[in-house]
């Protein structure tokens, strides 16, 4: 499964086009609505999260409630689109009281202008603003979708939001959903889930944003999907890839990760045993689910760390780039904190990827031939 998406943050609506889609998926517009909601929610946001009520609609690729295995067009409105007709025309002279000439350090303003040669920075924030992850979290519901007819789930949770930080973390097998989902910064535990509450307060009473670090667990995997044979079927490169392509996330780990590096061999890998019964096991899972670029039938754990959101109410220092002198950079309006909108958007990002390797390994063209095909493999690696 591939997509690709279009659209301004301000523009009149997002798009989103997924192919390779099987054909023979259930889907229903308001699972895609469900997605969509859970990544606009979040304590932290800001107003325009306010003005958004995302719903999308579907254009093609759907037939009474099933995938055609033709490419699936989505689109979102975007109801701000009302208030920027002006400055987001598509035809006519820029307003140039709009114009913006003040990059902020950490976005993608300053280097986006050097790049295409504008002289104003909206060219690019437009585009680099992480509105667009809501045409990605409808493209990885078509994925989910998949996923939740092979038995697999993709969740997440949010385990640190600046210094306030989950002690425990849960076993991805008994993790409490429910309090995930219960939670507005998605953390399992009441107390961690009000202490990022007070900090995100804190936060933006100081006009500071904040960063922090959520965990995307993926179960019922079968073990091999993926691939050891060459470099880009190595399933760890395509999902880091996939969550570093979201917007503010500077780095991926999977199960221990880092900390291996200071771990003994001995205390690293996870013990292979078998058990009448259950079959092949493993009392840990260090590796988090993969092993030699392939899923190996353990829980997939990705954490990611999502740095502080670049606007800043109490701005870094800038230049504004007609006149190069010192300014403060741009205000706008903005999000406090996205570390849990973020968790629904890797979500998607994972969802795309491992749907991608189940029809890689079982067929791509039909749902029904699919599960056939995984059937049996089941069948086999149980033997
Ligand atoms: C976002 C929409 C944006 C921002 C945020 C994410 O809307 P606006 O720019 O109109 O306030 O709230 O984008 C950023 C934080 C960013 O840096 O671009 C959304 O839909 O998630």
């Amino acid at each position: 499964m591939r997509y690709t998406t279009a659209g301004e943050s301000h523009g009149r609506a997002l798009v989103t086009i997924v192919t390779e889609v099987p054909g023979g998926i259930p889907l229903a517009a308001a699972a895609i609505d469900a997605d969509l909601a859970r990544r606009q929610g979040g304590y932290g946001r800001g107003g325009r999260m306010k003005i958004e009520n995302d719903r999308v609609a579907v254009l093609s690729g759907l037939r009474f409630g099933k995938t055609l295995g033709t490419p699936v067009a989505l689109t979102i409105g975007n109801r701000d689109w009302d208030n920027w007709i002006d400055v987001m025309a598509t035809s006519g002279e820029p307003v140039e009281s709009a114009r913006v000439t003040t990059p902020r350090p950490g976005h993608a303003d300053l280097a986006g202008i050097q790049k295409i040669g504008s002289r104003d920075i909206r060219d690019v924030l437009e585009r680099a603003s992480a509105r667009e992850t809501a045409a990605r979290v409808a493209a990885g519901a078509v994925a989910r979708a998949l996923l939740v007819e092979v038995g697999v789930s993709v969740m997440s949770y949010v385990s640190r939001i600046g210094d306030v930080v989950l002690d425990a973390e849960p076993d991805p097998d008994e993790l409490a959903y429910g309090l995930v989902e219960a939670s507005d910064v998605r953390c399992p535990d009441a107390t961690t889930t009000a202490s990022m509450r007070a900090a995100i307060d804190r936060a933006r009473a100081a006009g500071e944003s904040l960063g922090g670090i959520f965990v995307v667990v993926a179960t019922g995997l079968v073990p091999g999907l993926g691939g050891y044979a060459q470099a880009d079927q190595r399933l760890g490169s395509r999902l880091g890839s996939a969550v570093l392509s979201i917007p503010a996330i500077k780095g991926v780990e999977f199960g221990d990760g880092f900390a291996l590096g200071g771990t003994p061999g001995s205390l690293a890998h996870d013990a292979i045993r078998y058990e009448p019964g259950r079959g092949i096991v493993r009392d840990s899972n260090h590796a988090g689910g993969l092993e030699g670029g392939m899923t190996n039938g353990e829980p997939l754990v990705l954490r990611a760390v999502m740095k502080p959101i670049p606007t800043l109410m109490s701005p870094l220092s800038s230049i504004d780039i007609d006149t190069l002198a010192p300014v403060d950079a741009l205000r706008e309006r903005s999000d406090v904190c996205a570390v849990p909108a973020a968790a629904v958007v890797a979500e998607a990002e994972v969802a795309l990827v491992l749907a991608t390797a189940y029809a890689e390994k079982f067929g791509g063209d039909d749902l029904a031939d699919m599960k056939a095909s995984l059937a049996q493999y089941r069948a086999r690696i149980a033997r």
